[in-house]
């Protein structure tokens, strides 16, 4: 093919329309108007509702379940239990480990936490089913439950020796240490609590499964429907065209898809389960509750000798979640000595899962509280001594960042502010009665780099479309993959429509790990560099373009028309073009997957985690950086407080499209507010049930709740985090939050709170 070289994007200046641009939600309108159609609205023919039987005990045995009258209730079509769900075959799990050869049934006969699925009645309506179900009466035989971390049968648990990272000898320089500093510090259990709940609409036809259901990972849930239902991966569709939010949670095919699934393929017809509110609560985990000890030993100036940390999370009985505590105590500050070990105790709950930035957001509670401690202890500045301990390489894999904006980000942060006006001791500021204090926490978040795959099209109109089975839950997918198409190919935003969320796309890997933006970004760029290379390449060939008789070897796409880069010679449009060559299309499949990928690999990249590169592969250490400034206004009578004021310095790299970026961090900021001072999920002791397992209970932070924030973005392109130069974003600025918001009470009042959320009764 005749040779031509562009570099793409230099001969457009998209503005908002490019990457980098400040292009609003593509998909607002749809949402706004009610036009965006999530996943369990579908109308389907035939349509029947299930609604969920829970265990009311935390621990014991279903002895027996009376399902006669909910049988003779008006509408019902089926009841299932243990005994007459059809068998399911057992999943692997997300790292593709083959699946132990049993089967599986997503009704419980062994109890082992409340709330737990025992039943389900599937009935013409919604209203009919939830009736029925409220006269399935399960008998149990019940045994002792372990409630919580706290509890006295819960024991110190399982050592996690993947987890263990050691380096110096961390106790003996902690021992000859001049300034020392220890304590524990707690988090609670925690809730995505995304708006939309999760549920789905299962339809067989054949042995062909549909699953309308919101998902941060089609691939990966439809192979797990497939491995339950021993159908072939290609037999199920999973659809997911909008998301209402997941925060981690709707990464799983979980037990009530596979009762759902069970259900229609035993009735034969669709069949749509949707959680109630309270079943958000306990049909899958939130955040596991946390205990840390951080020991920091120092010399009098503050420089850090050693560091030993030791953490616990809780996991349930028969399911395994570790929650990673260490991730960012290794690597934050520089130290000669370090230790950090981990263990997981069973607790009788539903398996924690992945809540935004698990592991290092109650990490950085630990080690961002402490450094604290130590600042006060020596009488240094907090913003000096994490300065002067700065880790100029990663302490723990001793590589060289790939780039660090942390020093920057401190003193942006710290300009915005204002810091230098802060007054060193604690209760030394104040308005009236409202104490004031000022706080300083840094956060982190590891880029998590995956291979992507995408589809893009040039059509008769010359519009572009994109096409991958990726998904957006309101981070900005759709518009972000806009931006990146228009600008590769050169045509403007609007003449871009990017499909989303169905599995018979292109394939794409979890949503999680603010892994999307790098990866798809990558991949659309080289799906449409690949059809722009062959629209290109027609155009000079073809003899019935007019820029055959040129000559040239180079020719250029902007703003939809395609010409001689010297404005010289024939200006058409993409659409005048494709006409006059007898083209009504062109495609290109791209994927970021190295060249000698055989199938097997792409399956397992695009269904599994196992193909993730390690965010220290190579010759560099990979994450985001961030610096958050809080102020906090407490009531000196009530112990009230307030979020007064934010300012965050973020580093994550290039951006793709600053607003939505922007706007990313200031969502994870807002949660980590209401994890500082409202989020916890209470635990009723006696039957080991969640209590306030409803949005009027549990709290989460209102408008009313959440200041001014500016957020200030200090990144800078890097290449080796991802192939257009963005590190994450979805997850790094609730990672830090906390224990700058902890930090800003500890100088407002003098009180060093190290149990979240830092509620009144703690402060006064
Ligand atoms: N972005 C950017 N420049 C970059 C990277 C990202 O402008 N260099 C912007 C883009 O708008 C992109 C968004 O930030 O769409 C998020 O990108 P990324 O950090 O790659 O995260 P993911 O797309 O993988 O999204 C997942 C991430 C995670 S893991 C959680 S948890 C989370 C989060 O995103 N859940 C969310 N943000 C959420 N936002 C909403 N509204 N709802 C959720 O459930
Ligand atoms: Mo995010 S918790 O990795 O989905």
């Amino acid at each position: 093919m005749t040779v031509h070289n562009i570099r793409h994007g230099d001969a457009f200046d998209g503005g908002a329309d490019a990457v980098g641009g400040r292009l609003s939600r593509v998909d607002g309108p749809a949402k706004i108007t009610g036009a965006a159609k999530y996943a369990v609205e579908q109308q389907l023919k035939g349509l029947t509702y299930a609604a969920l039987v829970e265990s009311t005990i935390a621990s014991g045995k279903v002895r027996a379940i009376d399902s006669k009258a909910a049988e003779a209730a008006p509408g019902v079509l089926k009841v299932l239990t243990p005994d007459t769900i059809i068998s399911l075959r057992s999943a692997s799990d997300w790292f593709g480990t083959p699946p132990p050869d049993k089967p599986y049934c997503p009704l419980a006969r062994d109890i082992t936490f409340s709330g737990q699925h025992v039943a389900a009645v599937v009935a013409e309506t919604f209203e009919q089913a939830v009736a029925a179900a409220a006269l399935v009466k399960v008998s149990y035989d019940e045994t002792p439950a372990i409630v919580d971390l706290s509890d006295g049968k819960a024991g110190d648990g399982i050592p996690v020796d993947a987890m263990t990272k050691e380096w110096g000898d961390a106790s003996a320089a902690f021992a000859s240490a001049p300034v020392r500093i220890c304590a524990a510090y707690n988090t609670p259990r925690e809730y995505q609590a995304p708006m939309e709940p999760h549920g789905l609409i299962a339809r067989w036809e054949g042995d062909h499964l549909t699953v309308w259901e919101p998902s941060q990972w089609l691939d990966g849930m439809a192979r797990t429907y497939a491995e339950w239902f021993a159908v072939p991966f290609e037999n199920v569709r999973l659809v997911s065209p909008y998301v209402g939010g997941g925060f981690g949670s709707k990464a799983l095919a979980l037990s009530h898809g596979a009762i759902a699934a069970s259900a229609a393929k035993m009735l034969g017809r669709p069949v749509r389960l949707v959680m109630t509110r309270p079943q958000t609560f306990t049909s899958y985990g939130g955040r596991a509750a946390t205990r840390q000890t951080v020991t920091i030993g120092a010399d009098r100036d503050g420089m850090i000798q050693s560091i030993v940390h030791r953490g616990v999370n809780e996991t349930s009985i028969d399911g395994m979640w570790v929650e990673p505590l260490g991730s960012v105590t290794s690597i934050m500050y520089a130290t000669p000595n370090f230790s950090s070990k981990q263990n997981v105790v069973r607790v009788n709950s539903v398996v924690p899962g992945a809540m935004r930035a698990p592991g290092e957001n109650p990490s950085a509670f630990g080690i961002e509280s402490a450094i604290d401690e130590l600042a006060y202890e020596v009488g240094i500045d907090p913003l000096e001594i994490r300065l002067k301990n700065y880790a100029e390489q990663d302490p723990h894999a001793k590589k060289a960042w790939s780039t660090r904006q942390l020093r920057e980000a401190f003193a942006a942060g710290a300009e915005r502010f204002g810091w230098a006006r802060r007054t060193a001791e604690p209760r030394s500021m104040r308005d009236g009665n409202q104490l004031i204090g000022w706080g300083v926490a840094a956060g982190t978040y590891p880029v998590r780099r995956a291979y992507g795959e995408a589809m893009v099209r040039i059509l008769a109109d010359g519009s572009v479309e994109v096409e991958s089975s990726s998904i957006d839950m309101g981070q900005g997918t759709y518009t972000i993959l806009a931006q990146t198409a228009a600008e590769t190919v050169g045509v403007s935003a609007d003449d871009v429509v990017v499909k989303l969320g169905d599995s018979r796309f292109p394939r794409a890997g979890v949503t999680g790990g603010s892994r999307l933006a790098g990866v798809m970004t990558g991949a659309v760029h080289k799906a449409a560099t690949s059809a722009l290379d062959q629209l290109i390449g027609l155009a000079i060939s073809d003899p019935r373009s007019p820029f055959h008789t040129l000559q040239a070897n180079t020719l250029v796409v902007a703003n939809g028309r395609i010409g001689s880069p010297r404005g010289d010679g024939p200006d058409v449009s993409i659409a005048e073009l494709l006409k006059s060559i007898g083209r009504d299309r062109i495609e290109a499949t791209g994927d970021t997957m190295p060249a000698n990928s055989t199938a097997e690999d792409r399956y397992k990249n695009y269904t599994t985690i196992a193909m993730a590169l390690p965010h220290t592969e190579g010759d560099y250490s990979r994450h985001s950086w961030c610096a958050h400034f809080v102020e906090v206004r407490v009531d000196e009578d009530f112990g009230t407080v307030r979020v007064s004021r934010v300012v965050s310095a973020l580093d994550s790299g290039r951006l793709y499209n600053p607003k939505l970026a922007e706007s990313q961090w200031k969502g994870g900021i807002i949660m980590g507010i209401g994890q500082a001072l409202l989020e916890e999920g209470i635990v009723d002791r006696r039957h080991g049930r969640i209590v306030n397992n409803n949005l009027a209970d549990y709290l989460v932070p209102t408008n009313a709740d959440v200041p001014e924030i500016e957020v200030i973005s200090v990144g800078i392109p890097d290449l080796h985090s991802s192939v257009l130069g963005g590190k994450g974003v979805g997850e790094l600025a609730i990672v830090g939050m906390a224990p700058a918001i902890a930090n800003a009470v500890f100088h407002a009042t003098g009180k060093r709170i190290r149990d979240l959320p830092i509620t009144l009764e703690k402060l006064i």
